[in-house]
């Protein structure tokens, strides 16, 4: 019986998911039950180092909140990068869309290339690994669409072949396209990849 359980235990793992973000745990859980992975939820309110690289935010956050919990587990630290703007609001991006939200971002560079990055570090005993996710795109010219969060109603990502509506509609406007092939999508799947064949 014992042996029973632990083989399903083997096939299911259950990892710990730090986020203070109920949207990013949302999207990571419906992405990340298709590689047979359960995540549960904790908020462990993180020191975040400041870098331009998302990954080197994400890897600094999980050995932290690894030496805190003890237990396996992920972050994920993401941003919208406009090139136009050096970068800008990058790793500030939390704080931009306090500060000046959507509009303020339109203001600024309505029209401009711009992309989305995410790094997920896992850590446990071993240390940590990460995995990157990036979706190409431009600001829209107006606020559009109500669901996903953030960023989402400014951002158009580029014509993708067989998804639809990429490169007309934002990713507020359209969560079914925001799912295939979002930033965080794609690190999701690389991290899935991983956990799965350990
Ligand atoms: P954590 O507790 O996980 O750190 P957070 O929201 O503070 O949650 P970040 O520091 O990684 O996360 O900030 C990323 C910000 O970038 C996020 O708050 C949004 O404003 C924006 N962002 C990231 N991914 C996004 C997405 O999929 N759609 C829209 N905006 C996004």
């Amino acid at each position: 019986m014992e042996g029973k359980t632990a083989g399903r235990l083997a096939e299911k793992p259950e990892i710990l998911f730090v986020t203070g973000n109920g949207h990013k745990f949302r999207e990571a859980e419906s992405i990340l039950k298709h590689f047979g992975v359960n995540i549960s939820h904790k908020n462990l309110h993180l020191e975040e180092m400041r870098s331009d690289s998302v990954e080197e935010i994400a890897r600094a956050s999980a050995l932290d909140a690894y030496a805190k919990a003890g237990v396996p587990l992920f972050v994920e630290d993401s941003g919208l990068f406009i090139p136009s703007l050096g970068g800008f609001p990058g790793a500030y991006s939390a704080w931009a869309f306090g500060k000046i939200g959507n509009a303020g971002i339109l203001k600024l560079a309505a029209g401009s290339v711009a992309e989305f990055r995410a790094a997920i570090a896992y850590a446990d005993e071993n240390g940590a690994k990460t995995f990157t996710g990036i979706v190409k795109g431009r600001i829209s010219d107006e606020i559009r669409g109500n669901e996903g969060f953030g960023y989402d109603p400014i951002f158009i990502p580029d014509k993708f072949a067989g998804v639809r509506h990429s490169g007309e509609k934002t990713f507020a406007e359209v969560p079914e396209m925001k799912a295939a092939l979002s930033h965080r999508k794609r690190a999701l799947e690389e991290f899935g990849k991983y956990i799965k064949q350990r």
